[in-house]
């Protein structure tokens, strides 16, 4: 106790010098001391925002087998390099896209990686998400229904990934391989998808109370799942990787990498 009272005593008589010692110095260059702290606050809180803002990262996510790897040559080469291509490692490339490079002016390039949706892979994800300008999670709408509930628990995944809730990193959920009549329509599969989160919110909610302190819950409680409830805006597209209608994933890269 008595150490405390010293220190307090000890404390209160630096204080006073300190205060002394600003008396002494003359006031106009105290403000300019001042100002030239402030300035050097501000400029290191814009540089900070400057480069968050920076990020050029799209990591394609999904399922193996609906379309990731075909998807990224579109982007980078414009054509699907179809028989070349293999699904285990990581694709990864920073590249002005494929549509862009005719233009006029300088596109600003973009770092497009390819996460194989191969469970043993996925820790990658956790490499590359709080980077991530966007995110595009592909979904194949031909074989939707028997994959279903595996996209669902995929993308679930990501959504309470706090990287991605903290950062409202914005996802595009891309219905690929539509260039085929049976394909199931974007609504249909957006409806599913909310349908099964859904389930899986009900359920992962009472299985354990540890897990939710280092995921964050989805959607309203008490509310039917919906996209729109996530605090991070989630958007649904359709696209071919195959014949190269990429149109929508290259409006949302664009949307979030800025030239
Ligand atoms: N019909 C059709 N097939 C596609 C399309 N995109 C990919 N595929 C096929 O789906 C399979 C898996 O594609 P891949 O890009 O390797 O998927 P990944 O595992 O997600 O990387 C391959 O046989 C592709 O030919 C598409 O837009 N339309
Ligand atoms: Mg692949």
């Amino acid at each position: 106790m008595a150490s405390l009272e010293e220190w307090k005593i000890q404390l209160e008589q630096w204080w006073n010098q300190a205060l002394q010692y600003i008396h002494q110095i003359p006031q106009d260059q105290l403000y300019a001391a001042l100002g030239v702290l402030i300035f050097t606050f501000l400029f290191l809180i814009l540089v900070r925002l400057f480069k968050r803002t920076k990020s050029n990262t799209i990591v394609l996510s999904g399922l193996g087998g609906s379309g990731k790897t075909v998807l990224f040559y579109q982007l980078r080469d414009g054509s699907s390099h179809q028989g070349t291509v293999t699904s285990m490692e990581p694709n990864e490339g920073t590249f002005v896209l494929h549509s862009e490079k005719a233009k006029n002016g300088k596109p600003k390039p973009v770092h497009v990686v390819d996460v194989p949706g191969h469970s043993r892979l996925r820790p990658k994800l956790d490499e590359f998400l709080p980077e991530a300008a966007g995110i595009v999670f592909v979904v194949d709408a031909l074989e939707f229904l028997p994959n279903c509930r595996a996209a669902s628990e995929y993308l679930y995944e990501v959504l309470t990934k706090a990287s991605v809730v903290k950062k409202k990193i914005p996802v595009l959920i891309v219905c690929n391989k539509t260039d085929k009549v049976t394909a199931h329509t974007k609504e249909f599969i957006r409806k599913q998808m909310e349908k099964e989160i859904d389930k899986l919110r009900a359920s992962r909610t009472a299985v354990s109370e540890a897990d939710i302190a280092n995921e964050f819950t989805l959607g309203v409680p008490g509310e039917a799942f919906s996209f729109t409830q996530c605090h991070n805006k989630v958007t649904v597209a359709e696209a071919s990787g195959l014949t190269g209608e990429i149109s929508q994933v290259e409006q949302f890269i664009r949307e979030h990498v800025r030239p």
